[in-house]
């Protein structure tokens, strides 16, 4: 039997556990990414192994989410991650160089390659044939010092396409079709690959476009062939020499197989609050709208932005709506620049921001009370934008592009014929914004700059092996992480300070949480299905570990969410019978006898004299991570 493409990927790099489905292995990192907004903490961690040097092929550390520097804490955090670099042999990408994925995908990301990211839109890479996860901090911080990835061997869902894609229908209605099917939790345990002979007609941008936005399936990453579409796009980075050619096996068995025909596909658009409540364009035709926001990693590409001029020539944009481009790198600023497309898509009145995440992660452009906001982005969580009633409805750039003439939803095949956009034959690429890393004995002289926000580590205990105290809160099915831990122009500047961080923990829910959590000295939280979903960021374990939680029961898990609670020592439990969920409340008082983790797990709800079976799935690594406390105490113990 033959090989899916991230099996072959996975043989190649696996250093521990077997090669079967679902099993506990290890695999090493070729590269690294961490962004502004996760890295600052990553980088403490690592700081906290006492490494010499980053041991990856390439580490690169973006800055790109929070580069508003309303005031000395992001600048501080900027300085820091530079001095970091230099110190320890990490390639830096300065604001202003754009989004971390797209400038991974047209700089460095390279077929055949591990990359794992502190962010979980990572799989972005997947466009170009890198098996790119998205993980904590901390997990990114091990990687870079060498250590492996640990995870479950994922199953492997094929993704057949067939035909070509209709005129003004793009690669974001593929992902939201394949949303529309899978909805946020389909994709868990499975590495989606795509395969069959509709590839060929997706360029590398539609491609990323689709591995980067797989993330809100659930799936642990996305992955394309690298074919010829792929050497192109490397060619005009001036990397041909990275590209190796990588496909699955004609006899690849996968675990299971979606079919797509993309000549079937329509313009598909993303309702609030998910990104997996997808319906047809059909359905909103007409409906009004009063924001609408290109950009994004999701779509941010050249293509994109051609799009969207090619849309915009001679037209303008409503005068009810405010309209908004972020461009995803320099060199798509520069190209846009020089051919006369900004022109077009200022001239028709977007507003011009940053090439950076932007509004994408509340970083500005808050929409007005109750509007409607239609973005080309990858989330429309709750209060993500800013304003919590906004109703945020995720498109394609096609679909925004027309959309914010009409001031309504509208359909971009009204237009008529379109005209292809070519990949530039060349990038306007230049790394000038790029440091690059020190040699070894000039980089042990660096010296860390490390602002007043920029707060040390807090230490945490082994696990004590009786648990006791209150239900602080309880939440339904699909709660974010960015319920538990917003971001946002406020919050975000407070990634490298966990005290005043965790006064935010889940304050978009119930407020009062971090007070009574801190009062009571700690206590439970308890939810629903698919736990932790959305981004990566690790401040949504660690804060609230900081705040005394002491475990988190519920229906199931996202996973990146529930390897972040391991890290930082929070064991994550489940319901053995998921409607046992409705046995407990706010305010009851648990008491839960872990002891090693190992034996069976009862916990008593005291004041109502019940008790309810609970069950984990923690590999032997894990379950020694969180009985010493995390994995910065487990990988001390190692190295000692
Ligand atoms: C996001 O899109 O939510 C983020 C901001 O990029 C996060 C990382 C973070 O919270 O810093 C992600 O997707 O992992
Ligand atoms: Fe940035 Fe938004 Fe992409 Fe996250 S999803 S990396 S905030 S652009």
């Amino acid at each position: 039997m033959g090989l899916t493409l991230s099996e072959k990927i996975i043989r190649e790099h696996i250093v521990s556990g077997d090669e079967e489905k679902g099993s506990d292995i290890g695999i090493k990192m070729d590269q690294t990414l961490t962004q502004d907004a996760t890295g600052t903490m990553a980088y403490l961690q690592f700081e906290a192994m006492g490494l010499d040097r980053v041991k990856t092929e390439l580490s690169v550390s973006f800055i790109d989410h929070n580069t508003l520097q309303s005031d000395f804490k992001n600048a501080d955090d900027h300085r820091y991650l530079q001095s970091i670099a230099r110190r320890y042999g990490i390639t830096l990408s300065k604001a202003g160089n754009g989004i971390c994925h797209q400038v991974m995908l047209e700089r460095f990301a390279r077929p055949g390659k591990t990359l794992i990211g502190s962010d979980s839109h990572t799989p972005t890479a997947g466009g170009v044939a890198s098996l790119a996860i998205g993980a904590g901090g901390l997990d990114v911080a091990v990687s870079m010092g060498g250590g492996a990835f640990g995870l479950k061997y994922p199953k492997i869902m094929g993704v057949h396409l067939k035909g070509e894609l209709p005129d003004w229908v793009s690669g974001k209605d593929v992902i939201l079709e394949v949303l529309r099917r899978l909805d946020v939790k389909g994709g868990r345990g499975f590495i989606l690959e795509y395969f069959g002979p509709g590839i060929k007609s997706l360029s590398v941008p539609d491609r990323a476009t689709i591995t980067n936005m797989g993330t809100e399936t659930g799936a642990t990453t996305s992955i394309f062939p690298s074919d010829e579409i792929t050497r192109q796009f490397l060619k005009a980075q001036g990397r041909e020499d990275q590209w190796i050619e990588l496909k699955a096996d004609d006899d690849a068995a996968y675990d299971t197989v979606m079919e797509i025909d993309l000549s079937s596909l329509e313009p598909m658009v993303a309702k609030p609050h998910s990104p997996g409540a997808v319906v047809t364009l059909k359905e909103l035709l007409g409906m009004k709208v009063d924001q609408v926001c290109v950009g994004s990693c999701t779509n941010s590409s050249y293509r994109d932005l051609m799009v969207v001029a090619q849309i915009m020539k001679g037209k303008k944009v409503h005068q009810d709506v405010s309209a908004t481009v972020s461009p995803g790198s320099r060199a798509i600023v520069k190209m846009i620049t020089k051919n006369g497309a900004l022109a077009d898509i200022v001239g028709a009145g977007f507003r011009m921001l940053e090439n950076a995440c932007g509004p994408c992660i509340g970083m500005g452009l808050a929409p007005n009370t109750g509007a409607i906001s239609v973005r080309t982005f990858n989330r429309n969580f709750e209060g993500r934008s800013g304003t919590k009633d906004a109703q945020v409805y995720l498109v394609s750039p096609e679909i925004a592009a027309y959309t914010a003439i009409k001031g309504e939803f509208a359909d971009p095949r009204e237009i008529g014929q379109m005209h292809m956009i070519d990949e530039p034959e060349v990038y306007d690429y230049d790394d000038s914004l790029i440091v690059y890393p020190l040699p070894p004995d000039e980089a042990g002289k660096v010296e860390i700059l490390r602002g007043p926000n920029i707060k040390p580590l807090p230490d945490f205990q082994p696990l004590s092996p009786e648990l006791n105290g209150e239900v602080l809160i309880k939440v339904g099915d699909n709660i974010t992480t960015d319920h538990i831990m917003p971001a946002g122009a406020k919050i975000l500047p407070l990634r490298s300070n966990v005290p005043a961080i965790s006064e935010f923990v889940f304050s978009q829910v119930d407020n009062t949480f971090p007070q009574r959590a801190l009062e009571k000295k700690g206590g439970f939280v308890i939810g629903g299905d698919n736990y932790g979903q959305g981004s990566s960021r690790e401040h949504a374990a660690l804060a609230p570990k900081y705040l005394g939680v002491k475990a988190v029961i519920v229906k199931s898990f996202a996973r990146i969410h529930r390897a972040n609670l391991i890290n930082f020592g929070i064991p994550p439990l489940t319901f053995n019978d998921p409607s046992d969920y409705d046995k407990i409340e706010k305010g009851d008082q648990l008491k839960l006898e872990v002891g090693d983790l190992k034996g069976e797990l009862i916990i008593e709800v005291v004041n109502k004299g019940s008790k309810i079976k609970l069950v984990h799935d923690l590999s032997d690594r894990e379950l020694e991570t969180i009985r010493l406390g995390g994995t910065l105490n487990y990988t001390k113990s190692q190295l000692s």
